[in-house]
């Protein structure tokens, strides 16, 4: 559990680099990064959120502040029921995250959340490729029992709409691995996904996931094209040496006819 009262409205620094940038940068970077590790089959991506730095004990940062990395994130409140092959609603809350300094982090002394929070916000997650895998860490916050979820999502032809690919769920309390991770492996591959808190504010650490990568697709090469309307073939090498064996034999009987050189007729 968090407390959510020193809600700040100063951007960490990436953030500011980011917004700076624009969306059109981070976009590009993102493809960029699709392009890369898409490629990349079983490529494992950590990240540990300790980096930018935030100076105080929580800081409201974008969304697109791991762009980098292949994810970007929006606070965002789920409705409806949590079941395989369900549809539930996402109802947009705002672009920001948040970032948290204290000693629940379970990696260096930062970890991760939706933004805002007292409420039951939730933090959805948008890959640059599709995953094969994903797990969080839950804070180390010595707290009461409050159940936490981590969902593959699959998008529907309606916008706000997603059918649950998968989930896991557990207890925010737990501080020890496994009961503190959340881990998927769908045989359906996703790229949307949700940490979803049902009651209290809680943080993660450590987003660890898998890119489901494959085999580029590799174009035949194009035949040849035919030759022009009305130009002649080149003859095959082999026809050139016949050619040229039979041009040699002329000119040589013509040479010794010129030379009074009489050939005898076999
Ligand atoms: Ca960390
Ligand atoms: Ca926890
Ligand atoms: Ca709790």
């Amino acid at each position: 559990m968090h407390q959510t009262t020193a809600r700040t409205t100063q951007p960490v620094a990436a953030g500011r680099r980011a917004a700076k940038a624009g969306p059109k940068a981070a976009a590009a970077a993102g493809l960029t990064m699709m392009a890369a590790l898409a490629g990349a089959p079983g490529h494992a991506t950590v990240i540990d959120f300790d980096a930018p730095a935030i100076a105080g004990a929580v800081a409201e940062a974008p969304g697109d502040s791991f762009a980098g990395d292949g994810v970007t994130f929006r606070t965002v409140r789920l409705s409806g029921t949590v079941a395989l092959g369900a549809t539930i609603t996402l109802a947009d809350v705002n672009g920001d995250m948040r970032l948290y300094r204290d000693a629940t982090a379970i990696s260096g002394e930062q970890l991760a959340g939706p933004a805002l929070g007292g409420s039951s916000n939730d933090l959805l997650m948008s890959f640059a490729a599709p995953l094969a895998s994903l797990a969080v860490t839950s804070d180390d916050a010595v707290e009461t029992a409050n159940t936490i979820r981590l969902i593959a999502l699959a998008e529907t032809a309606t916008a706000g709409r997603y059918r649950v690919v998968d989930f896991v769920e557990a207890l925010d309390d737990a501080v020890a691995s496994p009961a503190n991770r959340l881990a998927l492996a769908p045989s359906e591959n996703f790229s949307i996904a949700l940490f979803e808190i049902r009651t209290q504010q809680e943080a993660f650490d450590d987003l660890t996931f898998t890119f489901a990568g494959g085999d580029p697709v590799v174009d035949p090469p194009p035949p040849p094209p035919p030759p022009p309307v009305g130009v002649a073939e080149i003859p095959e090498p082999g026809g050139l040496a016949l050619f040229a064996g039979m041009l040699g034999a002329a000119t040589a009987a013509r040479r010794m006819a010129r030379a009074g050189v009489r050939v005898k007729a076999v």
